[in-house]
């Protein structure tokens, strides 16, 4: 198989990895899986063909996703995320012994298994003890847990999959009611670059509903634009600032969240600044 490229395609744009060998093809009740072994970047995983993550840069979007938003709280007892079925933010967040309860919910059990047999170094998330997996719409799932949750972390495909109603001002809403005081939202933002649209319509569902709200990018090379984004609301706390400091021990472990980053990781292009209003 070496020399074949994978394209995800998509926005008049394509991202493409060469790829050695496939080690799985599924069709879910949802959406198409696909693992690859590939010649420079360790593992691929996609999903309907947009690309999920690589063995080579997972670890940006997966600690930022995780810890930047864990430090905007500073103190989270009870974790949701919804989404992120290869487990790589919940293998991030298990690395707090703060948290006391660490839900996820993820529509779709496929990705979770097929995680478990290929991608174990991100699976390994779900084999810590405080980890509960739900199997539902997220967007329904939230709905029932009123005032629950201190941080809600949204780990969505693109817009156009089964992560859809995880875009909508509905959505938000839903997230505002789930939280405890104090609590904090963190949802894949888009890359403002590739889809300028949806990090516009994202800015304003969530400032529907939060008094804070703010935009983090994140530098993940093998998704198209090379960035993806974190929105963080919250009505407490102000995403740009770090509620407490990365103790030394986790800080030698990270390889892209530090101190430095959490900060600098808000500042903003004038365009960028213009979508957000
Ligand atoms: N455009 C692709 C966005 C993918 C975001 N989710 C990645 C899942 C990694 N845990």
């Amino acid at each position: 198989m070496s020399g074949q490229w994978v394209t995800e395609v998509g926005n008049g744009y394509g991202q493409t990895i060469e790829v050695t060998r496939q080690l799985c093809s599924r069709q879910s009740k949802f959406q198409k899986i696909d693992v690859y072994e590939t010649r420079k970047l360790g593992k691929l995983l996609l999903l309907d063909g947009i690309i999920q993550l690589t063995s080579y840069d997972e670890f940006a979007y997966q600690e930022m996703m995780a810890h930047l938003p864990y430090y905007v709280h500073g103190d989270p007892e009870r974790v949701l995320v919804i989404g992120g079925g290869d487990g790589g933010v919940l293998r991030e967040l298990a690395r707090h012994p703060e948290i006391a309860e660490l839900d996820i919910c993820e529509i779709d059990a496929e990705v979770i298994r097929t995680a478990k047999e290929f991608l174990p170094e991100m699976a390994c998330g779900f084999s810590d003890s405080r980890v509960r997996v739900n199997i539902a719409d997220g967007s329904v799932f939230i709905k029932e847990k009123p005032e629950y949750y201190d941080l809600v972390i949204v780990d969505s495909t693109d817009p156009g999959g089964p992560g859809a109603p995880l875009f909508t001002a509905e959505f938000y809403a839903s997230l505002k009611k789930a939280l405890r005081p104090g609590g904090v939202v963190a949802t894949q933002a888009e890359s403002p670059w590739l889809l300028p649209d949806v990090v516009k319509q994202l800015a304003g569902a969530a400032r529907a509903n939060f008094k804070y709200v703010d935009y983090a990018a994140i530098s993940v090379p093998t998704y198209p634009t090379g960035m993806i984004g974190c929105c963080v609301a919250s009505d407490d706390k102000v995403p740009a600032v770090q509620s407490r400091r990365v103790a030394a021990d986790l800080a030698a472990e990270l390889r892209y969240y530090n101190d430095e980053i959490h900060g600098a990781a808000f500042a903003k292009p004038q365009f960028v600044k213009g979508l957000l209003g």
